[in-house]
């Protein structure tokens, strides 16, 4: 990939608006991802293969539970750091901070949240750290934007529980060494439970010949009468709103990357459109560019605030599950049509390896669509102002 020469744009100074925390949790993130990622994550892209040697550097910048309390290893960071750190990560790719919102908000908040002190100690420290990593099983081959119908269930046999099922589309699954999947007991209430790799009947194949999230390994969750110890199910709550608390935790940071994502396109877009020429002037002294440009800032701008009003609400414990939703639509949107957008400013050079606009827009595909999808979004938000469930 050509040199990386981000410029972070910050049209109304929303810096203002951070403290000096944040902006040394930002740089110093942004420059682990201009150092560690920009330089490898084309190649690791091109050849759909999740680049492991960064889990270390993760960890570091605190991708991995930066709101987890420091007592279980986590930064005990705001939630605005949270986004921050997400930000920066899918600047770089979205893939990247898929694996870090995975470990950070479906593998260490749940047990965070609904596991006991014994669970806390065992795991978070570890998951903190990237010795250990987590992947997030909730999605069926026959329930994606209805997890409500799993079939994945499991049998109290006394001294254990006999898990049976199938998970698919999930990310880290191949390299995780554990699982917080979500099942049905005996009366159909769906309850967490911790499932390691290397417990009997367990497998967790890949899958292949993915055009989005390239960097990001995905795969299937395989439960063929695995024996449970007692001690992994997560007690502190169960039915759908356990594993749908994480997800509004997940689509809050994935609100925050999106913008990551966008801001590296209009960075790139921007530079090209003054540098190359056509007809004796730069692109961008055209009318039809400086209109793409000009609505992209536009976007990025009002995504970025009304990002940051919603991470103030969140650490103010204010925010709703429908105003998250509202942020994830409208951030992944915006992001995927200025990658479009970015890439036809680029003309032919946008669509090669050189650049990275192009793999943002097939990786925002799947941002689109997965941590529910963008219908369901818009659902949630008319459900939200009707009090009519549309899902029913
Ligand atoms: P519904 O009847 O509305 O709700 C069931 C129960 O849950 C409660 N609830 C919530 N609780 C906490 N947080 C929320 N956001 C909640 N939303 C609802 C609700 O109050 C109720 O509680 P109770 O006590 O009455 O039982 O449920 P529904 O079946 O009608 O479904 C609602 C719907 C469609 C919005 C929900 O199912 C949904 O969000 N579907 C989308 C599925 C989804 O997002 N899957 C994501 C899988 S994980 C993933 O994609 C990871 S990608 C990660 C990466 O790589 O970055
Ligand atoms: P479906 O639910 O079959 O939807 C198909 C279409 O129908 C969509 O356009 C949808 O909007 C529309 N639709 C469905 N219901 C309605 C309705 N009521 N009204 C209007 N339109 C509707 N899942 C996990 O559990 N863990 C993971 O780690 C994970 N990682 C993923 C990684 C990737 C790369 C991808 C692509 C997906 C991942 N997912 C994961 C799965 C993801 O959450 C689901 O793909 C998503 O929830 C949608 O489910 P589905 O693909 O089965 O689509």
């Amino acid at each position: 990939m050509a040199q990386d020469l981000y410029q972070a744009p910050d049209y109304f100074h929303l810096d203002d608006l951070l403290t000096d925390e944040h902006k040394l949790i930002r740089d110093a993130a942004r420059e682990w991802i201009k150092r560690e990622v920009t330089p490898i994550i084309e190649d690791a892209a091109q050849k759909a293969k999740f680049p492991k040697q960064i889990i270390n550097g993760l960890a570091k910048i605190g991708a991995f539970g930066s709101f987890i309390p420091e007592e279980y290893g986590g930064s005990g960071l705001d939630q605005i750091s949270y986004g921050i750190i997400m930000q920066e990560i899918e600047r770089g790719d979205s893939g990247v901070r898929s694996t870090a919102s995975v470990q950070s908000s479906l593998v260490m908040y749940p047990i965070w949240k609904f596991g006991s002190e014994e669970q806390k100690q065992k795991y978070l420290p570890k998951l903190a750290s990237g010795e250990l990593m987590g992947c997030f099983g909730l999605t069926e081959p026959n329930h994606g934007s209805n997890p409500s119908g799993m079939e994945t269930k499991f049998k109290d046999m006394g001294d254990h529980y006999l898990l049976s099922g199938a998970k698919l589309w999930i990310s880290n699954s191949p390299f995780a060494d554990i699982a917080v999947v979500w099942a049905k007991n005996e009366k159909g209430r769906i309850h967490g439970l911790i499932v390691e790799r290397g417990m009997k009947g367990f497998s967790t194949p890949e899958t292949h010949h993915k055009w989005s999230l390239r960097a990001s390994a995905t795969g299937e969750l395989i439960f063929d009468n695995v024996k449970i110890p007692k001690e992994n199910l997560l007690l502190g709550k169960s039915g759908l709103g356990a594993p749908l608390m994480c997800l509004d935790s997940a689509r809050y940071g994935i609100a925050w990357g999106a913008i990551g994502a966008a801001m590296d396109c209009y960075s790139t877009a921007l530079r090209y459109a003054k540098e190359r020429t056509q007809f004796d002037k730069p692109i961008a002294a055209f009318q039809l560019q400086q209109k793409k440009l000009a609505e992209m800032i536009t976007e990025i701008t009002k995504a970025q605030f009304l990002t940051w009003r919603l991470g103030v609400l969140r650490d103010e414990g204010k925010a709703t599950s429908a105003q998250i939703s509202m942020a994830k639509r409208n951030n992944v949107e915006m992001a995927l049509n200025i990658a479009r957008e970015s890439r036809q400013i680029l003309g032919a050079m946008g669509i090669t390896g050189d650049y990275s606009i192009m793999r943002h827009m097939m990786n925002l595909e799947s941002v689109i669509t997965y941590e529910g999808t963008h219908d369901i979004h818009l659902l949630i938000t008319g459900m939200d102002i009707t009090g009519i469930s549309a899902f029913i």
